[in-house]
């Protein structure tokens, strides 16, 4: 299919003169894939339509918020009413008291929580929190695992070991950087040695509970009894960042999944049904230092605005009910099993690994278990792969370090549809 695509390169060519890249966020630009992005016009149910008309079987979600589909109904009523009640008061609501105690209904280890407007702002607070209560500087993150752009979080494994953290980004400083320990994921190993040696200046550690910033990889039964007991053991507290995993792996994310309780839970984009929302939360010991309570501070303008809790509130009201959650997961469950006819028919070195609605199709000799095994994948071949399903009427994320999320508008006819695209593509 020759896809028309002059109306999205012309607004490119004029984004570019005025944001870098052209977008508000770099994925989006493509660049690990190669060729233009479409300028998406309106999105619906499982579909996109882009400003030249084409429209596309949607596996992005906006990056996961979209579980019920694109411009559900209810959310866009929900909203809508807010919306005509006023955007933002700047001043406590009832519409986030109902809100938190949904939150909680899903994640009963989240006794208090704080909402901001970003898995970023979750993440950077939630450290802080950890840093304030235990009056300790070190921070852990593992390899691979992606927790917003907080400068203390933009860290790379220091070279030989389990040294301390180099920054991954220009403007880092290094003494900042230092703080943050990176080790491989799935190295419980790693990380009771690192214990060993540091707990005493260790304040958490932060993890995807399962990886999506790496594509999807569950975590081996020892490293998540090591994430659990470890830190606990050196008086550290353990941040679930579950932005993407919340109720995407499970409903109750991956700590309802695995039946673990964090100390502290990050949570994003499916909060917020599509509308810029983030919450940190876990134990009320632990959550009562947060101003105006106790001294780690942390705010926000639009933290908690009516408009953005109403689309997360309707969201979470309508994920609740029997067979929502159930139908996005037995699409993925569709599509993750017509990958695997298809790459195992072609004899295509290839992997799929799925939790829950969020899926990734690896190109290599294996199913990677850790970042350095996600670098050795064919990630040109992904490149060619997303490109012809994007002439095919599919839209896969731009890269092969994310998940692909399903929603409960992905119809068994959009999975057929797309298995018929990817034969083709990985046919071509
Ligand atoms: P935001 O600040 O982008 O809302 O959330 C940051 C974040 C934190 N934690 C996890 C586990 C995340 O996946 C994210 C953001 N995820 C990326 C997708 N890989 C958002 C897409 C983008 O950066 O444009």
């Amino acid at each position: 299919m020759t896809r028309k695509t002059h109306q999205s390169d012309a607004l490119l060519s004029a984004a570019e003169g005025l944001m870098p890249g052209g977008v508000n966020s770099p994925v989006r630009a493509f660049r690990s894939v190669g060729g233009n992005p479409p300028f998406i016009a309106s999105a619906h149910g499982s579909a996109m339509t882009d400003v030249d008309g084409n429209r596309y079987i949607d596996y992005v979600g906006t990056w996961g918020p979209a579980i019920l589909g694109h411009a559900h109904p209810e959310v866009v009523a929900a909203v809508s009413e807010a919306a005509a009640r006023g955007m933002s008061f700047g001043a406590p609501s009832a519409a986030e008291v109902d809100m938190a105690r949904a939150v909680r209904e899903y994640y009963p280890s989240i006794e208090m929580m704080r909402m901001v407007s970003s898995g970023t702002e979750a993440c950077m607070s939630a450290i802080r929190l950890a840093r304030g209560v235990t009056g300790r500087d070190g921070i852990v993150k593992f390899e691979g695992c992606y927790h917003g752009h907080a400068d203390s979080l933009l860290v790379k494994a220091g070279s030989g070991g389990a040294t301390f953290g180099v920054p991954d980004s220009a403007g880092v400083p290094a003494s900042l950087a230092q703080h943050t320990w990176t080790l491989p994921f799935n190295d419980a190993e790693a990380l009771e040695t690192l214990f060993d040696a540091h707990g005493d200046n260790l304040s958490c550690v932060i993890v995807e509970p399962v990886t999506g910033n790496m594509g999807v990889i569950p975590p081996s039964p020892e490293f998540l009894k090591a994430m659990i007991e470890v830190p606990r053991k050196h008086g550290a507290l353990l941040i679930f960042d579950e932005v993407m995993t919340g109720f995407r792996v499970s409903r109750g994310g991956a700590q309802g999944l695995f039946g673990v309780e964090p100390d502290l839970t990050c949570l994003g984009k499916v909060v917020g049904g599509g509308l810029p929302v983030g919450v940190y939360g876990g134990k009320a010991e632990f959550m009562r230092a947060i101003s105006p309570l106790g001294p780690v501070y942390q705010a926000g303008t639009l933290s908690g605005n009516p408009l953005a809790t109403a689309a997360g509130l309707k969201t979470l009201e309508v994920l609740a009910r029997d067979g929502v959650f159930e139908a996005a997961e037995s699409a993925a469950t569709r599509l993750e099993a017509g990958l695997n006819r298809l790459v195992s028919a072609h004899s295509i070195a290839a992997h799929v690994r799925r939790v829950g609605t969020m899926l990734t199709l690896f190109f290599g000799d294996k199913a990677p278990q850790n970042f350095s095994e996600v670098k050795q994948c064919d990630h040109e071949r992904f490149g060619e792969f997303h490109r012809a399903m994007l002439d095919e009427g599919v839209y896969l994320p731009p890269s092969g370090y994310e998940a692909w999320f399903v929603s409960a508008a992905h119809t068994d006819d959009d999975v057929d549809q797309t298995l018929v695209a990817a034969e083709a593509a990985l046919t071509r």
